[in-house]
């Protein structure tokens, strides 16, 4: 028996846990790591059966070749000369314009992901990169981008001092956070009611964050951006402004917000006038308050106004920078290059759709699309990672159809699942023990500057990849390096480059120095660790790789502190309240003031013991209240006579779901989880328990104009009794 210390790498919260191995190497116990200095032992379902998920006999240990339809084990040689082959092929007779790739939400979480992705995608040399973002955080993104000059430059609310709390969109108490690292959001909303705060919870759901705050209002789905421009005309109507930085564009914004009043804005979003203008003075009253915003906002039709109206709300509120309202984390490393020019979306745009691209990708919900539709470019192979976008992105069942009909698709995915079985190739990752842990993209949006690393708590086997090696494996392949190019040669690629960047930059640490001594001076036990060593060297704290191996339970690197303006890459070198991009797009919420609503939306469900698509082969993590059902208002199946089961048809899709009538959602509002529909894998739990594709029903033709995002939420619905 032993003890380990890692960062759980499952959601946004990055809880420090304490494991106990046996001496086999297998997980006995998961604990919260007290001695963590931010999450100070907390811990929830998913962490405390993260050995179970280590264990699962389901996860794949060796690669996977399909041949005539047949799943065969592979050693890691037949297995990259397949996918070098593959990929040569195709990119031979279609070009590489014909090869896509796809980030799933883990490469957000791995070391692997944040490091190789860009290699990964500049060797395929093809502009049809797709990633979560596009049906999570893009319109966030934009609106950043178009605010700040950054559209990495995401503020968090400063929860631990905030006096008020307006959430819209957000279930913090079953998400755990999101965009906003916050170990423990249950309790520190419960500190923040403690010390005298207020939390406010907009949502069509009375959550369990609704019901630990001091009050909900339900809006109903898609109409955030109507409630949000009716508590800004409020504020500005009311002369309740107290902007305190440098901004542009406030007379355009006064302009757009003239005709949203609260009372033309009410009947739309089904909050009362008196409500909206009620929020948006206490939010002006407040000592200190943020407005903090996620999935419900960001994966709706609106997704991009509603970011930017939630920042206006921070700015005009004068929360915005500043303690207790929201504010831009300082992170341990050193970041990507800040922008050179004004940031915009669109430099180029999908074939089919003509959607932009946002961030050097393209929405996913136009993937299907691109694979279809025959001509130039035309989409023949994939390279999938830690994705499972069948069950993920909308018109899930449409792009497992297009899937099947590539030439060629490689998955580096630890399951055989809905995506990976339409796979040539599976490039199974190590167990989640074996591999080391640091959150490159987590802790940019940590609530407290903070930092953590984890050295794998199991070595690899004999001839096993890490995660790095087979990312950089494929790297090499897409470059034309062959299948048996060595994976550390790409290793040194990048640390040449960013040590030959760091010594040629005015003012860096390392300006002037060689670049070969500096090299020599890295520490860690493999690519990724110097790669970190360097960045961490490089970054704001001075720190080292070593210091981090010194300090296990993690660094506490104090309180937010404000960070403009250096956070700004404007043109105007202001906060821009009314970028012309965004305000073009009033006119769509214009016209839809005039629209009837339709008569039943459908929205999402995150439930506490899942994580997306892939926690239900874990026996701890499903039944009980973890059930894919239909919340309706027993209002509504009365009137719909509804039975066990209702039939909804959506406009791409219809599914039959067990009804579970719910008083706590909104009246014309049915709500399906999403990350179920698990028939015909070999997952054995999953399979016992697997529900349906709520993505059947969300409609892969409707985006948020501005990013392409998908829209999961304010999904026009019918439904009728059906019988089982
Ligand atoms: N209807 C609806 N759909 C949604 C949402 C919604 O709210 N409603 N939410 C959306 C959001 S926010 C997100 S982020 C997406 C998520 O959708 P995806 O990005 O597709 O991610 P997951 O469903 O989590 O699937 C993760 C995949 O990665 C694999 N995996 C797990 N760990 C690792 C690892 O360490 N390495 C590798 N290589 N693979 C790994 C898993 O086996 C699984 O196949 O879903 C979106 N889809
Ligand atoms: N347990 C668990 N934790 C997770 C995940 C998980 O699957 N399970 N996934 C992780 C991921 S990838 C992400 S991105 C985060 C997401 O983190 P959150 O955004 O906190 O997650 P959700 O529970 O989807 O919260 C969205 C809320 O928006 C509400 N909503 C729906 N439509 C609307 C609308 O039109 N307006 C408003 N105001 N509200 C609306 C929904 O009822 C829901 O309560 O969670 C992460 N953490
Ligand atoms: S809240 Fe998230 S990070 Fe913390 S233990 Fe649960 S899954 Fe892991
Ligand atoms: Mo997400």
């Amino acid at each position: 028996m032993r003890t380990a210390l890692r960062t759980c790498p499952l959601c946004d919260a990055v809880c420090g846990l304490k494991l106990t191995l046996d001496d086999t190497g297998r997980v006995t116990s998961v604990k919260g790591d007290p001695d963590d200095p931010f999450s100070k032992g907390f811990i929830c379902p998913k962490g405390a059966s993260l050995g179970n998920l280590d264990a699962d006999p389901d996860r794949l240990r060796v690669p996977l070749i399909r041949k005539d339809g047949e799943w065969h084990e592979a050693t890691w040689e037949e297995a990259f000369e397949r996918v070098d082959q593959g990929l040569k092929d195709v990119i031979a007779t279609h070009g590489r314009e014909s090869v896509a790739a796809f980030f799933g939400n883990p490469t957000f979480h791995t070391m692997a992901g944040p490091l190789y992705r860009g290699a990964l995608s500049q060797a395929l040399g093809t502009r049809n990169i797709y990633s979560a973002s596009t049906i999570d955080q893009m319109p966030k993104h934009v609106a950043c981008g178009y605010m700040v000059g950054d559209p990495l430059a995401i503020s968090v609310p400063d929860i631990d001092r905030t006096d008020f709390l307006l959430i819209l969109g957000a279930n913090p108490v079953e998400s755990n956070g999101s965009l906003c690292s916050a170990p423990d959001f249950p309790g520190r909303l419960k500190d923040l009611r403690r010390r005298g705060g207020k939390v406010v919870v907009v949502d069509p759901r009375r959550t369990r964050t609704a019901a630990a705050a001091d009050e909900h209002l339900f809006v109903r789905p898609g109409t955030d951006a109507f409630l949000l421009f009716g508590m800004v005309h409020t504020l500005l109507a009311e002369g309740l402004t107290t902007i305190d930085i440098e901004v542009n564009g406030l007379d355009e914004l006064r302009h757009l917000a003239q005709e949203f009043t609260p009372e033309r804005v009410a009947p739309v979003c089904g909050v009362a006038a008196e409500d909206i203008a009620r929020v948006a003075r206490q939010l002006a009253a407040a000592r200190t308050a943020a407005v903090y915003t996620r999935i419900g906002t960001c994966t709706a039709e609106f997704g991009t106004l509603n970011q930017w109206l939630v920042d206006v709300l921070n700015i005009l509120t004068g929360n915005f920078d500043r303690p207790g309202g929201v504010m831009f984390t300082q992170t341990a490393t050193f970041g990507p290059p800040k922008p050179s020019e004004p940031y915009k979306t669109g430099s180029w745009h999908s074939r089919v759709r003509g959607l932009p691209e946002s961030l050097g990708e393209l929405p996913v919900a136009t993937l299907a699309d691109e694979i279809e539709t025959p001509g130039e470019g035309q989409v023949r192979a994939l390279v999938a990672v830690a994705g499972n976008p069948v069950v993920s992105a909308p018109g899930g069942p449409r792009l497992a159809g297009a899937l099947e009909s590539l030439d060629f698709m490689v998955c580096v995915d630890p399951y055989l699942n809905e995506t990976t079985r339409y796979a040539d190739v599976i490039l199974p990752p190590p167990r989640i023990m074996q591999m080391p842990h640091y959150d490159f993209l987590l802790l940019t949006v940590t609530v407290r500057n903070y930092t953590r690393f984890s050295p794998p708590v199991v070595p690899l086997e004999p001839g096993q990849l890490s995660e790095a090696e087979i990312m950089a494996k494929l790297t090499l392949i897409a470059s034309g390096a062959g299948a048996d190019a060595d994976p550390s040669s790409l290793d040194e690629m990048m640390l040449a480059g960013i040590l030959g960047g760091a010594t040629q930059t005015p003012g860096s640490p390392y300006e002037g120095m060689d670049p070969a001594e500096l090299r020599a001076s890295l520490e860690g036990d493999s690519g990724v660790e110097l790669i970190l060593d360097a960045f961490l060297r490089l970054g704001p704290y001075g720190l080292t790789l070593a210091d981090l191996r010194a300090n296990p339970h993690g660094i506490d690197l104090g309180a937010l502190r404000p960070r403009l303006p250096e956070m700004l890459f404007t043109a105007s070198g202001r906060v821009e309240l009314a970028p012309p991009v965004l305000v073009a797009d009033v006119s769509r919420l214009h016209d839809r003031l005039a629209e009837p609503p339709a008569e039943m939306l459908l929205i999402g469900r995150r439930q506490l013991r899942s994580l997306n698509s892939w926690l239900h082969n874990v026996e701890t993590l499903v039944g009980g209240s973890n059930q894919c059902t239909l919340h309706i208002n027993p209002e509504d199946v009365a009137r719909l006579g509804l039975g066990e089961h209702a039939l909804v048809r959506s406009a791409s899709g219809e599914l039959v779901v067990p009804v579970e009538p719910n008083d706590a959602i909104m009246p014309g509002v049915v709500s399906l989880p999403h990350g179920w529909g698990h028939a015909g894998i070999p997952q054995r739990v999953a399979s016992q328990n697997a529900g349906v594709n709520a993505n059947t029903l969300t409609d892969e033709s409707v985006v948020d104009v501005l990013s392409g995002n998908a829209v999961f939420n304010g999904v026009p619905v019918t439904l009728t009794p059906a019988a089982v």
